[in-house]
């Protein structure tokens, strides 16, 4: 494949993998409330996986779980960004309903209620390994949102600890493939740089290629440890009745991705496994699916009340059925995601770039409700060093480097560096059928005007809804909350400002 390769000639071969499995087509009654192992990943993006088609990656373990389970097309987090998008998932709740819990490296309110805590009240036994919530402060919480600590030991000393005949939940996390790489990793490890599919707002050049070698790495990494807890399952004989959950928390940590509301930033891979309990297992569903809609999940199998507060939908309803594509148009046609602060990025304030999409099987709409900022973070080539430059909302690394340095080699680079990190209008909206990577925005276009109308009609209808304080009132709180990271920052900010 040459180094023009599209995203969608990839996508073509994605049926490939899927075509010996054998469907049982028999209904089989799980014997006790299930198991379930939950595999995080740190900034892995779709479709970067074997299952999805990707011609360099290799994820044995994910394309297992997909194989004999179902494969996610459209699975999105609420927030491209690791706090708000945790918390969205433990809480079974948008972000922006969790007051501080919306931004990075915060906190959460502690009469919030989280799935795992509530499955302990039920007889579950829990813990996790790794990244699980946060980054943040967990001060006033006199329990871990996700159990007991198992760094040392993992998933196999929780396993030797927990009592046999309880069920167990267990947030297997890691902190692959967030940033820094290691440079060459990739290369080294005998990928080819130039069968990677490189998204189309990346320029094409052998440091970028090179830099996706090395994410690709860590995904590896990931998925190794997802093989080994998956072989520790069938040694304890619990394979069949646990429910393998394996994803991630936002997309890749490169620019116009992570921290923004495309889908290299929202939608993630996602494959779950339970041989007990999904009637037919290696379909491929194109329903919408939201990763907060775990919660709802997790509780309803578990057998616990769901509380009212939480926003997001069940999904047992696809795990009963024997369709393919979309089992559920009616209810899973949409979904909804949105940013409030990532870093400390602009310049003179503490606020984000708040922003909210609505993402359909046609289009993505986005409403940025503070155009005037930086997407990014506010650039300052005058007193910053490159590769910072205070672009804070963006990982630094070589593409990041690359794309500053050479953003006025020619009209290409400008227009991929202005895609990245210049400002965007209030509105945006992206016809997927024909850009699927959503780099052309159409909202100002006649043709347009209708679809643009009824997507933030139903926008601004479901942000009400859910109480979001953007639309009714409240949103300063987001704006102004201290941030306990000690990452990046614009240099207008001194750490006595909070
Ligand atoms: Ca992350």
């Amino acid at each position: 494949m040459n180094s023009h390769i599209r995203f969608a000639r990839c996508l073509a071969i994605l049926t490939l993998p899927f075509t010996a499995f054998i469907f049982t087509g028999c209904e089989k009654e799980p014997p006790r409330p299930p198991n379930i192992l939950f595999a995080i990943a740190d900034d892995w993006g779709w479709p970067h996986a074997g299952a999805y088609g990707d011609p360099v990656v290799q994820t044995p373990a994910f394309d297992r779980v997909a194989r004999e389970g179902i494969l996610f097309n459209h699975a999105y987090v609420s927030a491209p960004s690791c706090t708000p998008s945790r918390n969205a998932i433990l809480t079974g709740q948008y972000h922006w309903r969790l007051g501080e819990g919306a931004n990075l490296w915060s906190t959460l309110d502690t009469t919030i209620p989280v799935f795992p805590l509530l499955l302990v009240d039920a007889g579950y036994e829990i813990g996790h390994y790794r990244k699980s919530w946060g980054p943040g402060k967990l001060d006033n919480w006199t329990r871990h949102p996700a159990g007991k600590n198992y760094d040392e030991g993992g998933f196999e000393a929780f396993l030797a600890e927990r009592t046999a005949d309880n069920p167990f939940f267990f947030w297997l996390g890691s902190w692959d493939p967030h940033r820094p790489y290691e440079r060459g990793t990739g290369v080294a490890n005998g990928m080819d740089p130039e069968k990677i599919c490189l998204f189309e707002c990346f320029p094409d050049a052998a440091v970028v290629r090179s830099d996706v070698a090395d994410y690709y790495y860590e995904v590896q990494r990931f998925d190794t440890l997802v093989a080994e807890a998956i072989r520790l399952l069938e040694e304890a004989g619990e394979l069949e009745n646990t429910i393998i959950v394996v994803t991630g928390d936002n997309g890749m940590p490169f620019p116009r991705c992570k921290a923004n509301l495309y889908d290299c930033g929202t939608r993630m891979p996602l494959a779950i496994r339970w041989g007990a309990g999904i009637r037919k297992p290696g379909r491929i569903l194109d329903d919408f699916v939201s990763l907060s809609d775990l919660a709802p999940t997790f509780l309803e199998l578990a057998g616990v009340e769901v509380p009212g507060v939480m926003t997001a939908k069940s999904m047992t309803g696809l795990f009963k059925s024997t369709e393919e594509g979309f089992v559920d148009r009616e209810n899973r046609d949409y979904v909804l995601h949105g940013k409030e602060r990532h870093v400390p990025a602009q310049e003179g304030h503490m606020g984000g770039y708040p922003s909210r999409a609505i993402r359909t099987h046609d289009f993505l709409y986005i409403r940025n409700f503070e155009p005037d900022r930086w997407p990014s973070g506010t650039p300052n080539y005058t007193e910053a060093a490159i590769p910072y430059c205070w672009l804070g909302d963006c990982d630094n690394g070589p593409t990041k480097t690359y794309m500053t340095e050479y953003r006025e080699k020619d009209a290409h680079h400008r227009h991929l560096w202005e895609l990245a990190f210049g400002k965007r209008p209030a509105e945006e909206l992206y016809d997927c059928r024909k850009d699927p990577e959503q780099l052309v925005n159409v909202a100002g276009e006649q043709e347009y005007a209708e679809i643009r109308e009824e997507l933030s009609a139903r926008l601004m209808e479901q942000l009400k809804r859910t109480g979001d304080p953007r639309l009714l009132g409240g949103a300063e709180l987001f704006d102004t909350v201290p941030y306990y990271g000690t990452g990046p920052r614009h240099p207008s900010h001194s750490s006595e400002e909070e």
